[in-house]
């Protein structure tokens, strides 16, 4: 009984948060945007600095996601593929697609 009883406990720890085996990362948080219907889906997006934003493209049509003063941007995004980037500065991050430029979005970094 005791060792059954040791096993839970260990199990109990292995379930702690990924992000805290990960030196220097335990405090950043991923977000997800999905682009459809040529729109970034939120369209207006809060996270802190040094959090991970993930585009992923559910359109068919090809889509970017990129700051408006190039500070950071996906590659073209195919159908279903995703891209993730590190919204490294505190501020207002307007963004918009490329391929569209009437697609627009926000992320609020604090
Ligand atoms: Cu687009």
């Amino acid at each position: 009984m005791t060792k059954i009883t040791r096993r839970t406990a260990v199990a109990g720890l292995a379930a702690a948060p990924l992000a805290a085996s990960l030196p220097g990362a335990a405090m950043a948080a991923t977000h997800q945007i999905s682009i459809e219907g040529f729109k970034f889906n939120p369209a207006e997006l809060s996270v802190a600095a040094g959090d991970t934003v993930v585009f992923t493209n559910n359109d068919g049509a090809p889509h970017t996601g990129t700051a408006v003063d190039k500070s950071w941007s996906t590659a073209r995004l195919g159908k279903g593929q995703s891209e993730e980037v590190v919204i490294s500065t505190a501020g207002d991050h307007s963004y918009f697609c490329q391929v569209h430029p009437n697609m627009k979005g926000l992320i609020k970094a604090s």
